[in-house]
C-alpha cells in the first residue's frame, strides 16, 4: 500500500534537529528503523539523534557499531529536549511505550511524526503513517526513502531495514510474511543486505547463560486445555542463577508457541519486585492484544505484552483467568 509521505518529506526540509525514538524494551524493528532513518537523514545533512528510554539490547549491538543509539538520561537530557524541532516515534502504538522520555516530551510542544504498524495506534502526534498491514515499521521507512531519495539506501541502510523486516516476520514465517514483504526483502538484498550474516548476528549469537535459562524455563511450562494454553514464569532468581540478563528472555514466548498444539503461549517475567512483564504469543485463533489492552498493554493481534506493577503471583492471578476465558471459547 502506498501512503502519503509528502507531509513528512516537506516537514523534513524545514527541520534543523530531529529526534528518533522507539518503544521501551526495543526490538529489531524499532531499532533498525531508527538506524536506517539516522543514516538517511545524515546523508541529507539533517542533524539527528537517537534516544530511547531503554538501553540497546546486546543482541542488536551489531546494528550500531558507531554507538549512535543513546539511552535517555533524565537528568542530563531533559533540559535539552527542546533543541529538537521534529520527533519521529517509530514502531510505537501507545504513549506509555515511550517511557520516561515520552512523559517529558509530552510537556513540550514539538512536531511529532508517528510511523508505525500496530493496530489501534493511540499516539497523538502532528502526522501519522500507521498501517497495520505493513509487515514491519522498517517497510514503511523503506517506502519513505524510496519516495524521498531512493539513492540514499546504501548497504548500511539496507542491512538495517532487513533486520527489522526479518525480526518482525519471525524470519519470514509469521502471518505477515506477505508477497510485499518478500519483494522488499529481495530489493534490500540487491542493495547489499546479506541474509545469512544478518540472521546469524541476531539469532546465532546466544550466550550459554541464555540457553541455560531457557532450559530451566522449558521444564516449568504449565499446560492447560489439552495443551492449547502453555504458560511459564521466569523468576528473577532463575535469571540470576543462570547468569543471564533480562534482555535474554527475548524469543522465549515464541519458542513455547512452537510446541505442537499450543495456541497461546504466555511468559510472566519478574523484572524486579512488584514489576512484571507479560508476553503473549498466539497461533492466530486468539487475539491477544485484546487481552493485553484490558491491563493497559497492547501490541499486535498475535503478539502482545503488558507491564504490571504487581508481584509475580498477583500478575498470574490477574491475567491468567482472562486468557483461560479466551482459550476455553476455542473448544466450544
Ligand atoms: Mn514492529
Amino acid at each position: 500500500m502506498e501512503h502519503n509521505w509528502k507531509p513528512v518529506i516537506e516537514k523534513l526540509k524545514t527541520s534543523r534537529k530531529v529526534l528518533l525514538t522507539t518503544h521501551v524494551n526495543p526490538d529489531g524493528d524499532g531499532l533498525s528503523s531508527e538506524i536506517a532513518m539516522y543514516y538517511c537523514l545524515r546523508k541529507m545533512d539533517i542533524e539527528v539523534e537517537i534516544i530511547n528510554d531503554s538501553a540497546l539490547p546486546d543482541e542488536y549491538s551489531f546494528l550500531d557499531p558507531e554507538n549512535i543509539i543513546r539511552q535517555y538520561d533524565r537528568e542530563k537530557d531533559r533540559g535539552r529536549l527542546n533543541q529538537f524541532d521534529l520527533i519521529f516515534t517509530l514502531d510505537i502504538g501507545g504513549v506509555a511505550r515511550l517511557g520516561k522520555l515520552g512523559e517529558d516530551l509530552a510537556l513540550l510542544n514539538i512536531s511529532t511524526i508517528c510511523i508505525d504498524h500496530h493496530p489501534e495506534n493511540h499516539i497523538s502526534c502532528s502526522y501519522k503513517i500507521v498501517d497495520e498491514k505493513s509487515p514491519a515499521t522498517a517497510c514503511l521507512i523503506y517506502e519513505l526513502m524510496k519516495q524521498m531519495n531512493p539513492e540514499v539506501i546504501d548497504t548500511k541502510i539496507a542491512e538495517a531495514l532487513y533486520v527489522g523486516l526479518m525480526t518482525d516476520t519471525g524470519s519470514f514465517r509469521f502471518e505477515n510474511t506477505t508477497a510485499k514483504a518478500m519483494e522488499i526483502a529481495a530489493e534490500l538484498i540487491r542493495l547489499g543486505a546479506k541474509p545469512a550474516d544478518i540472521f546469524s548476528n541476531v539469532y546465532e549469537n546466544y550466550t550459554r547463560q541464555r540457553m541455560k535459562l531457557l532450559g530451566v524455563v522449558l521444564q516449568k511450562i504449565q499446560y492447560e486445555f489439552e495443551g492449547k494454553l502453555a504458560w511459564f514464569k521466569v523468576l528473577g532468581s532463575d535469571i540470576q542463577e543462570a547468569g543471564a540478563t533480562l534482555d535474554e528472555v527475548g524469543g522465549f514466548t515464541d519458542f513455547v508457541r512452537s510446541i505442537k498444539g499450543v495456541e497461546v503461549s504466555i511468559m510472566f517475567l519478574e523484572v524486579r519486585k512488584n514489576r512484571v512483564r507479560v508476553n503473549f504469543r498466539s497461533q492466530g485463533k486468539v487475539i491477544v492484544n485484546e487481552i493485553a489492552r484490558k491491563f493497559g498493554g497492547g501490541g499486535h493481534f498475535f503478539a502482545a505484552g503488558i507491564s504490571l506493577n504487581d508481584t509475580l503471583e498477583d500478575a498470574v492471578d490477574k491475567v491468567l483467568p482472562e486468557v483461560r476465558n479466551a482459550v476455553r471459547k476455542l473448544s466450544l
